[in-house]
């Protein structure tokens, strides 16, 4: 079996917020890349790729000049492919574009290993849990005022989720009482028994974590992410060793060995890995096993569709970030009810791109 053909379409999404209909810049759009690639068998797999930003025109480009080379080579050997296409970069991996647009074609090669073998990805790769834990996220954030917030908490928690994703760092110049305002409001709504997560994105100062996040663990955060800037390991272990509260990052983190320093560092309690910016399935799962290693459980960042089966094969999967952005993309998604995620049965993702959605938001 050979890689035959690909098709490659640069779509731009709404940003929408479908979990509690609370979106933060209505009309926005999001730039997505859209990859199948077609095999000499009749195999399609898919992949998607994003965070191109204003750079999406290049990273579609990207895709398109990555993708060329290797038809002909046998998808089956996402690892072979993953290293010419690394020599052939001339050295510009290991983070940034090269890698976003790796990983489209790693997930189209491990959607097409899915299918070839007749499993979905779950059971392909060490099927662990045929159901996995999920919270709500992109719902609670910075931008809404306390009411917005905490109604839109109670509308999580009435859907059926067991555990949502909230921020801090709030907008302006807020005073460390609006802050902590905030986490109780949220916490009022929604009762103790929740899993409340809390996401900083980088925004505090080592020192501003360790004050407001005393003063906030009577709310009993689940954990609280990214504290501060992703890279300063030491500043992030400071902050953990400081705080009864777990902590939670990885997601801006470049493919696999910067993840190895985060947990060298014991900075973090709980690994998050972005599958995108890892570099695609292959590198996901050193990450994940790397943090097995060291007894640590794995979450995964954004794309539910993808990200569930992952956290599904392995032993350590904790929990899934259900941010329902690529939704719209696909005839069917895996379906969520009481705060879990039904793995599904069906061979490779079990995704389908909708032809009709694709054409409709297709940009290039
Ligand atoms: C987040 C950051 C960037 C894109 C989507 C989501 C956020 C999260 O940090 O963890 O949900
Ligand atoms: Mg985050």
């Amino acid at each position: 079996m050979k890689i035959a053909r690909f098709t490659n379409d640069l779509l731009s999404i709404p940003e929408d917020e479908p979990l509690a209909n609370a979106p933060e810049r209505p009309g926005a759009m999001r730039p997505v890349v859209a990859l199948r690639i077609e095999t000499s068998d009749g195999i399609e797999g898919i992949g998607l790729t994003f965070y191109g930003g204003a750079l999406s025109r290049a990273l579609h480009e990207a895709v398109d000049a990555l993708t060329t080379l290797i038809i002909g080579d046998d998808p089956l050997r996402p690892e072979a492919i993953a290293a010419k296409l690394r020599a052939a970069a001339g050295g510009c991996e290991p983070g940034g574009i090269f890698t976003l647009a790796a990983a489209a074609i790693d997930l189209a090669l491990w959607d097409i290993k899915g299918k070839h073998a007749g499993l979905p990805i779950w059971k392909l790769l060490g099927g662990a849990r045929a159901t996995v834990p999920t919270y709500a996220s992109g719902a609670l954030r910075r931008g809404l005022t306390h009411d917005q917030a905490a109604t839109a908490a109670a509308r999580l928690k009435a859907s059926g989720f067991t555990e949502m994703k909230m921020q801090l760092a709030l907008p302006g110049n807020p005073t460390v009482t609006d802050e902590i305002t905030r986490a109780r409001a949220i916490r009022a709504a929604i009762g103790p028994d929740i899993r409340l997560m809390c996401d900083i994105n980088q925004r505090w100062r080592p020192e501003q974590a360790i004050d407001i996040g005393r003063r906030i663990e009577d709310v009993g955060l689940f954990w609280l992410e990214d504290v501060t800037a992703a890279d300063d390991f030491a500043g992030i272990a400071r902050i953990n060793d400081a705080l009864a509260t777990p902590i939670a990052g990885g997601e801006y983190l470049w493919g696999v060995t910067p993840h190895r320093h985060a947990i060298e560092a014991r900075a973090v309690d709980y690994v998050m890995i972005d599958l995108v910016r890892a570099g695609g399935v292959t590198p996901w799962l050193k990450i994940a096993g790397m943090a097995d290693a060291f007894n640590l459980p794995v979450v995964s960042h954004v794309i539910p569709e993808f990200h569930c089966q992952l956290i599904g094969a392995i032993p350590n999967g904790l929990t899934v970030e259900y941010m329902p952005w690529m939704l719209k993309l696909f005839t069917a998604t895996p379906s969520v009810a009481g705060g879990a995620i039904t793995l599904p049965e069906a061979a490779g993702w079990g995704l389908t791109f909708d032809q009709a959605a694709l054409e409709h938001f297709r940009l290039a």
